[in-house]
């Protein structure tokens, strides 16, 4: 497998703590894929005519994309189990939604000040991308199957957004108001797929 990729981003970590987890690390090639909407990666949108990363190409030469897909792509191929069957596979689902929600609000903010020319910017389109971000977190104190359980795709998802929380927006000051999800995270955090994956920037 080939997977476009770039070290900072939190949706890239997903997949690659997946495949820490799964044990497929050793069966993916990494290559170069990071662009944004000023600056597409042309060797990415050959695969994904959005331009994003991550994008995965899988056994079959097909593409693969958007997190939720990869990562759901490589538990099944692992059969490992992070997305439940049954009724149980809808909570862990739309928790991983609302952790990938963090990361696009987020990412949203991060591309405000980093690509938009400084007369341009608008505060309270800002304001209100961190007000989804402080809902997401308050939602994730009360998400059980996050917080202990066997391991699953929310869980890596919600780690993945925590950390992007704290490259991005280190100001925030979360853990004092989610104490549950502090004390959670802190541990996650350490874990070696984890620490292997950091953003660095
Ligand atoms: N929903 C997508 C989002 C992927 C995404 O936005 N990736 C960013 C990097 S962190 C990107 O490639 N941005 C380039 C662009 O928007 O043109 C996923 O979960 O994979």
């Amino acid at each position: 497998m080939k997977l476009y990729h770039s070290p900072t981003s939190p949706y890239v970590r997903k997949v690659m703590v997946t495949l820490d987890l799964t044990g497929q690390l050793g069966e993916v090639e990494l290559i170069p894929g990071s662009g944004t909407p000023l600056a597409p990666n042309d060797a990415t949108i050959a695969h994904n005519p959005l331009g994003k990363i991550p994008c995965l190409i899988g056994d079959d030469g097909a593409a693969i994309f958007d997190s939720r897909v990869i990562c759901r792509y490589l538990d099944h191929r692992a059969k490992a189990g992070l997305y439940p069957a049954g009724d149980a596979l809808f909570p862990v689902l739309t928790a991983e939604a609302l952790a990938d929600g963090i990361i696009d609000a987020v990412l949203l903010t991060a591309y405000e000040w980093r690509l938009r020319p400084e007369e341009f910017r608008y505060q309270p389109w800002v304001d209100g991308q961190t007000a989804k971000v402080e809902r997401a977190l308050a939602a994730l104190e009360q998400t059980d199957l996050v917080l202990s359980g066997p391991i699953n795709a929310a869980r890596i998802a919600a780690g993945c957004a925590l950390g992007y929380v704290d490259f991005r927006l280190a100001d925030l000051g979360w853990r004092d108001r989610y104490p549950k999800l502090a004390a959670w995270y802190a541990a996650f955090a350490e874990t070696p797929a984890m620490k292997a994956t950091a953003p660095v920037g």
